[in-house]
């Protein structure tokens, strides 16, 4: 049978509607599906697939599940075939560590693919003779170095499912994903370079394992980076060296279900605790491979630079597993963007040649700030394609970014995408479409986007309405990791086709299309606040701010920032007899920091005799922004249940 294109008989049972009466409707049309399954199940077949899928998808609202029938292991995709060609010798990664104290002024490392491999299977080794199987879950919380990309990928040797909590987590956040994925074994280092400092991220892996919760955690494997002093605790402790010096390779790729899980992210929610975003084997690896060949318009000879952390999952898919996928090669860099000097990201892009480069809004706001001069001081005739990823840009920093990063030459890929959708799913594709600034333009093929208001109907052209996905696609998240009924109520609930009644999955995106069809994307219209491109729940930072022994009751909101793009405004109240001071400001913007991590810090914490809210207990989040933004209260307030906790906050001022 040849299954690369299966029988539209198949799709027409699970569209539930035929071809005649989605015409009719004016719904996408069967054929429609037909294209898109087609367009996936060609992505597909660039992968290393050990046992081939027999069906394309199964698509049972919210459930869905891909290449049924496949198996895979990753690495095979993103390593083993390359061994096969040319690119056995072609660099896989080439790392720059910031500079250290009393280390060299360029710390770098090159690997090829055959040298990313032997080390990958090495560590695997490594793994397995600590007790880790396929399917059991690993910690990693490491700095931007090589390892970690080792460590990813060792993990889906095995089979196991890593778990990567970004290097600027707090003790408190590691050990909550610790304790909620069950891992085995955590990954770390002794610590990590950032402006000049050292992140102990030991220590902060002891803090954590410190607590009874943690108590899955077997090993710990320590990267030697910094080279200063840490504890190692006996019989649970292991250096990474050592290890690697004692392992036996494993060079037998364990092949997996085309939906055993690859990994889980945490990213923030509304509510106060952070989900595990689970991602699948084939799916993932089919949208992440396919989407970078065609959004960032790979070449062989290029040097892809995402600035991302592998702690977010634009690391995951855009440094790791896409780009290898491909036999891209892959850039790194540890440590910040304007460290040493402020023009040490032109002066990294010049040495290396990069010529594409991925990077935040915020990133490129902190860099106009910085002045023209740092660029125009380097040679950056290497950089063909440039990309934005994260949050809104605006129309001023995509022409900077346009006129004197790209030098008036490169197109600009704006990509927007979720942790939860694993892959980019609107972006222009350099070449074929026109951009405008500051939009996303187009879904790519193969994924449905629309917005609709909230019946469901399509909005009209520039109408702002919610952002929804319609059909399934494959590198979508399968669930959270241990609260299946969370993902549902989350993602799936909110939103439904007014047709057929089917579920909708909802971005928790505001947008809008223009009159041409190009996507422009508001931001965030549930609780959820993008602070330089690092996605917070408010709930999260209230929780951390009740945690104190003086906080009766806070709320939190996002506020528009020049560089941030979002920054944090707590309104917080008082127990009684506390006095509101200075310095217990500056304790809960500490104690947010310690909780969470210091990307999550307020800006501004104020003070308030009560808090506005509804009828029904809710707090008026709408007012708290408004005075946040503007530092008054207009429209509706009908519902306020005490109008004196809005004037306290106002006279404030
Ligand atoms: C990749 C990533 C997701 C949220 C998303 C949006 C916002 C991301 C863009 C964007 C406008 C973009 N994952 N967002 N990219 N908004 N244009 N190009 O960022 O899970 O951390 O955040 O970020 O609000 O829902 S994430």
């Amino acid at each position: 049978m040849n299954d690369r294109f299966p029988p539209p008989a198949r799709f027409a049972q699970r569209a539930r509607v035929n071809a005649d009466t989605a015409e009719a409707l004016g719904l996408h049309g069967l054929h429609d599906d037909i294209r898109r399954l087609a367009y996936w199940s060609e992505a597909a077949d660039a992968l290393v697939w050990r046992t081939r899928w027999h069906t394309l998808v199964d698509w049972q609202p919210p459930r869905s599940k891909w290449f049924v029938g496949g198996t895979l292991n990753a690495t095979e995709t993103c390593l083993d075939q390359h061994l096969h060609t040319w690119r056995r010798n072609k660099a896989a990664l080439i790392w720059e560590g910031e500079p250290m104290q009393g280390g060299r002024p360029q710390d770098t490392r090159t690997l090829t693919y055959q040298q990313l491999f032997d080390e990958v299977v090495r560590f695997a080794g490594v793994l397995r003779s600590l007790g880790v199987q396929t399917g059991d879950r690993v910690c990693l919380y490491m700095p931007l170095v090589p390892e970690a990309v080792i460590a990813m990928l060792a993990c889906a040797r095995l089979g196991a499912t890593h778990s990567v909590v970004f290097g600027g987590f707090s003790a408190e956040a590691l050990r909550d994903r610790i304790h909620d994925a069950g891992c085995k074994v955590v990954v770390t280092a002794d610590g990590g370079a950032r402006k000049g400092q050292v992140v102990h991220l030991k220590d902060t892996v002891d803090a954590a394992l410190a607590d009874p919760r943690t108590g899955c955690v077997q090993k710990v494997v320590v990267v030697r980076r910094t080279g200063h002093a840490v504890a190692m605790t006996a019989g649970r402790d292991v250096w990474w060296d050592d290890a690697m010096a004692q392992a036996r390779p494993v060079t037998e790729a364990v092949a997996v279900d085309a939906e055993h899980p690859l990994f889980i992210l945490y990213t923030s929610g509304t509510t106060g605790k952070p989900k595990g975003v689970v991602h699948s084997t084939g799916g993932y690896l089919t949208g992440v491979a396919r989407s970078y060949r065609f959004v960032f318009d790979h070449k062989d000879e290029d040097i892809f630079w995402c600035s991302a952390d592998v702690g977010w999952v634009t690391g995951h898919s855009y440094v790791v597993y896409g780009p290898l996928a491909n036999g891209a090669t892959v850039f790194l860099y540890e440590g910040a963007p304007v460290y040493p000097a402020p023009d040490r990201f032109w002066d990294i892009i010049e040495r290396n040649r990069i010529s594409v480069l991925y990077t935040a809004p915020t990133a490129i706001r902190t860099f106009m700030r910085l002045g023209d001069h740092h660029v125009r001081a380097h040679d950056l005739s290497s950089l063909r394609l440039l990309g934005s990823v994260g949050e809104p840009i605006n129309p001023e920093a995509w022409r900077w970014y346009h006129d004197v990063v790209g030098g008036g030459r490169c197109p600009i890929v704006d990509t927007w995408w979720q942790t939860e959708t694993g892959s980019i799913m609107a972006s222009p594709l350099p070449g074929l479409t026109t951009a405008k600034p500051g939009s996303c333009m187009h879904p790519l093929p193969g994924v449905d986007l629309a917005v609709v208001r909230p019946d469901g109907h399509e909005c009209a052209p520039d109408e702002q309405g919610l952002l929804v996905s319609r059909r399934p696609w494959p590198s979508m998240m399968r669930t959270v990791w241990g609260d299946d009924e969370r993902f549902r109520q989350t993602y799936w609930v909110q939103l439904k086709d007014p047709v057929t009644g089917a579920p909708w999955y909802f971005t928790g995106d505001g947008a809008r299309r223009d009159k041409d069809g190009a996507l422009w994307v508001i931001g965030r219209v549930d609780d959820v606040v993008n602070v330089s491109g690092h996605r917070l729940g408010t709930a999260e930072v209230e929780s951390a701010l009740v945690l104190h022994k003086a906080v009766a009751e806070a709320a939190v909101v996002g506020r528009p920032d020049d560089v941030k793009g979002q920054g944090i405004v707590a309104f917080v109240t008082l127990k009684a007899n506390q006095t509101p001071t200075e310095a217990l400001k500056k304790e809960l913007m500490a104690q947010v920091a310690a909780e969470i991590g210091s990307f999550a810090r307020p800006d501004d914490v104020r003070w308030a005799n009560a808090l506005p809210k509804t009828r029904s207990g809710k707090i008026m989040r709408r007012l708290l922004r408004e005075l946040a933004t503007k530092g008054r209260v207009e429209g509706d307030m009908t519902s306020l249940e005490d109008f004196s906790a809005i004037a306290a906050l106002q006279s404030e001022d």
